[in-house]
């Protein structure tokens, strides 16, 4: 090989590299662009990929996910969304730069462009749009390339460190800008709001019956948990929110959110538990909500087998119509407007049935003459009926004086729960554990714990009576596909 054709292969692979760099950097700062004025909200173009990579996950591994891997399967998901948008966003800086050079106009401009069509192309919203296509541009013109400029090592060197710090930059800005954005919905977690006596006085009521257990939530938690399918949840003011109901009724009817708010509301302590969670795992809540009973918004039921319940994030599942007789709408949680994670404005909650179907963001109810699959039944999961009876350990807390305290909470839906048993020799013998006092309201948990002399290392193991006298299934099995059951067991060492 010559001389010559060697230094042309090293320059070529140079201009290549820094192509590269330049419309990855390029593609960081649109991404960054994008964040800045769309905030954390489905404007924001990872939004609309993140959607597109959980449509395209296979079933199985959606459901492997959810068993193994938990909230990290969607964190990976998330971060293989952002980074496929600013692949995107590179691939048009990319085209947009060489398409410049063609036509002879500046190769940031069309860039910029290229990029603005990205973002709204997947997103539609204009500004949003523009500004990643901003991001992009200055990113380009920055860098300062030109197709047949100079290919010396240094010289494409300077290029692509001016590329990455104007994206550093542009990247900054945005995050800063990005993390102030937010629609109504996301305002009303802060903000501060007059909660009435009556919820003062239940959520009061409540404080004072949770019980003195270093490691365990009171019995309204403090950290309530969060599932959904959204990588970016949906932002819904509730002045354009509205509810239909649909389907095989005598007549298809709308409610808004003033329909809502206007009619008496109630109080409702409910639990939440999502089927996908371990045996011992913390995705199980408990919280104060206000609304509307269903049947108090709808009257009577029409005598259907079933319902579909819609959402915004086209989120769906299916469940018995009579299981909406005691079902609630509510707009508020202890106290303050539904925050945006858990359902702004308006949820549904269904006594004693796994959190999935306790839809949120819901703006559809469809009566059904005959069953279909939901969202998860789709996905192999069988999660619409009652919720399995658990007693959880969350807590074995070591006193000064020696003896050791074991704590946690037992669900059983609307069943109730009667007694918790704990036994620390493995199971041979069982002694009843102390339980806070009921709350009001039929689908709430309790607390549990028991204080004990220990002699050496042990098994603790825990299990819940329902108030119908059964016991907590002993079977071990795994979340998939209808919740996991089994006997809590955790060795503690003196
Ligand atoms: N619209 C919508 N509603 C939804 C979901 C969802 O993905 N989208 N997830 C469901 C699941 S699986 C659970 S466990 C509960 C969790 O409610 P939370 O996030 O308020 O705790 O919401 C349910 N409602
Ligand atoms: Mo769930």
């Amino acid at each position: 090989m010559s001389h010559d054709s060697t230094t042309t292969t090293d320059s070529r692979l140079r201009v290549g590299l820094r192509e590269t760099a330049v419309a990855l950097a390029a593609g960081v700062a649109a991404l960054a662009g994008s964040y800045a004025v769309a905030g954390f909200t489905p404007e924001f173009v990872a939004a609309p990929v993140s959607r597109l990579v959980v449509a395209a996950t296979p079933d199985a591994v959606v459901a492997w996910s959810i068993g193994t891997l938990g909230d990290l399967g969607a964190r990976l998901g998330f971060a293989l969304a952002v980074a496929l948008t600013v692949g995107a966003f590179a691939v048009a800086a990319s085209v947009g730069t060489r398409l410049a050079e063609r036509v002879g106009i500046s190769n940031w401009t069309v860039a910029g462009l290229a990029c603005a069509a990205v973002a709204f192309g997947l997103t539609g919203a204009v500004v949003a749009g523009l500004a990643a296509g901003v991001g992009a541009s200055v990113v380009i013109a920055a860098a300062g390339v030109q197709r047949r400029g100079p290919t010396d090592p240094s010289a494409v060197r300077r290029r692509i460190l001016r590329a990455v710090a104007a994206s550093a930059a542009v990247g900054s800005v945005g995050g800063v800008l990005g993390s102030r954005q937010g629609g109504e919905s996301e305002r009303t977690d802060a903000e501060d709001v007059d909660i009435s006596p009556e919820v003062e006085g239940l959520l009061g009521g409540a404080a004072e019956r949770s019980l003195d257990v270093s490691g365990i939530e009171p019995l309204v938690s403090q950290q309530f948990y969060q599932v959904d399918i959204n990588g970016v949840d949906p932002s819904i003011d509730a002045d354009s929110w509205s509810l239909r109901v649909t389907g095989a009724v005598e007549d298809e009817r709308d409610f808004d959110y003033d329909d809502l708010t206007g009619m008496e509301s109630e109080h409702r302590f409910v639990t939440l538990r999502c089927v996908g969670e371990p045996l011992n795992g913390k995705k199980m809540d408990n919280a104060l909500w206000t609304g509307v009973a269903v049947t108090d918004l709808l009257g009577d039921l029409p005598e259907e087998c079933c319902v579909m319940a819609r959402a915004v994030d086209d989120y769906f599942q299916e469940f018995p119509l009579s299981a909406l007789e005691d079902a609630f709408l509510a707009y508020e949680m202890n106290g303050r407007p539904l925050p945006r994670g858990h359902g702004h404005p308006v949820r549904l909650l269904v006594p004693g049935h796994w959190g999935e179907i306790n839809v949120k963001w819901i703006t559809e109810l469809e009566v059904l003459e005959q069953e279909v699959e939901g969202y998860w039944e789709e996905r192999g999961w069988n999660g619409t009926g009652p919720v399995e009876t658990v007693a959880k350990l969350h807590a074995v807390n070591h006193l000064e004086d020696g003896r050791v305290q074991v704590g946690g909470h037992a669900y059983a839906g609307t069943r109730g729960i009667e007694t918790v048993e704990v036994s620390t020799d493995g199971g041979e013998t069982w002694t009843d554990a102390h339980l806070s006092d009921e709350l009001p309201g039929d689908d709430v948990w309790r607390q549990w714990e028991h204080t004990y002399e220990p002699s050496g290392a042990h098994e603790v193991v825990v299990r819940a009576t329902d108030s119908e006298g059964t016991l907590q299934p002993r079977e071990e099995r795994d979340a998939f596909p209808n919740g996991a059951t089994g006997w809590v067991t955790e060795r503690v060492e003196p």
